[in-house]
């Protein structure tokens, strides 16, 4: 008999967690450049909001940012920093799960389970394959990243996964091949469900709003507003987005992108309607001048906090550490299943 994603939900919950009702959640982010503010809005910020009401497994997805080609030091760099930056936007190793992929096998022992069961022909639709890759040296696991990503979410068994961005088919593609698995091999995996609510505003890059601000922007990008970025790089970036030629402010996203953005931007920090905010400024200027102020005091305590964690590496060590010991507590059970299910003895 088919069982619906709850069904199976139930059914699967390690009896651990069974008591413990808070849904689970998890997201990585790639350590392909410095984190931007639309990485904070859009997922480290809503991160910590959500960690009283969800148990949470964050992790900086360092095996992510080996699908193109990438410079070890600066990978290496770059993954310190964005853990750092985890903890100094508030993630709290008391409620949330904070760890780096690799230090969890069973990423990458569950991801090659799955290339077992994915097939060549539904690897090779993936948009961002065909975008990115397709070339004679383009990187193998560019091609199989859809697996290790779907790895990354069947091991910690959330009941869904939020959809709606450019993920959407990796995620489409994850629950096709725990369906598969399961169906082969028997119930093995949660198979998640798509939560196409709730999702979190795109801050758009400032110098070209019909593009997503994107942390793997050269540094130095002037559209490209990064999380440790000082006060007077911000005021310059922001002075210098694109807006448009009318004269009064209105909030029009199709129209006019670029104004939208700023309102958009201080509408998220403020927690007001982007509509609501077009009347408060008479001009462009004062928009300007309103938005660098609520980035500018948005940041400074998460800037702060990042600047005491850079003093003791061995405190985030310790804290990353203990994250991946949890994490390879919660995984186990699963990665197990999956090995015996296969007939790996
Ligand atoms: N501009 C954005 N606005 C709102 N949310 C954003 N996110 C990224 N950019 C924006 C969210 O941040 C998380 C990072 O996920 P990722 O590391 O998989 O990278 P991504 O989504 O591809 O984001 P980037 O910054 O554009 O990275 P690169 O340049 O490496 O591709 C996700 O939760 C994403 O929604």
């Amino acid at each position: 008999m088919a069982h619906s994603p709850l069904d199976i939900d139930e059914m699967r919950e390690p009896i651990e967690h069974r008591s413990v009702r808070r849904p689970r959640v998890l997201s990585g982010i790639a350590p392909s450049g410095s984190l931007t503010l639309g990485n904070y809005l859009g997922a480290l910020r809503r991160f910590v909001d959500g960690q009283p009401s969800h148990q949470g497994f964050f992790f900086v997805a360092d095996l992510h940012a080996t699908t193109i080609e990438h410079d070890p030091a600066r990978l290496r760099a770059l993954t310190w920093e964005t853990a750092r930056l985890f903890f100094a936007a508030g993630l709290d190793s008391e409620q949330s799960t904070v760890f780096v992929q690799s230090h969890v096998p069973a990423h990458v022992e569950l991801a090659y389970l799955l290339e077992s069961t994915a097939y060549v022909g539904e690897l090779s639709r993936m948009i961002q394959f065909k975008e990115k890759g397709g070339r004679p040296r383009t990187r193998a696991s560019l091609f199989t990243y859809p697996c290790l990503m779907a790895a990354d979410i069947l091991l910690y068994e959330p009941r869904s996964v939020p959809v709606g961005g450019d993920q959407d088919q990796h995620v489409e593609l994850c629950r096709d091949v725990a369906t598969r698995f399961n169906r082969q091999y028997g119930e093995t995996f949660v198979v998640p469900s798509l939560d196409k609510a709730g999702l979190a505003s795109r801050v758009a890059d400032l110098l070209d709003p019909r593009s997503k601000m994107s942390k793997s922007a050269p540094a130095g990008a002037p559209g490209v507003v990064r999380m440790l970025d000082t006060p007077d790089v911000i005021r310059r970036k922001i002075n210098r987005a694109v807006t448009d030629s009318h004269a009064e402010v209105r909030y029009d996203p199709v129209s006019r992108p670029g104004v939208s953005n700023l309102l958009d931007v201080i509408a998220v920090v403020s927690d007001r309607s982007p509509d609501d905010l077009a009347t408060d400024f008479a001009s462009y200027a004062d928009l300007k001048r309103s938005c660098i102020d609520h980035v500018v005091e948005l940041l400074a305590p998460v800037q702060r906090r990042y600047a005491e964690l850079a003093q003791d590496q061995g405190h985030l060590i310790s804290l990353l550490d203990a994250g991946a010991t949890q994490a390879v507590v919660a995984a186990g059970p699963v990665l197990a299943r999956a090995r015996d299910a296969v007939g790996l003895v």
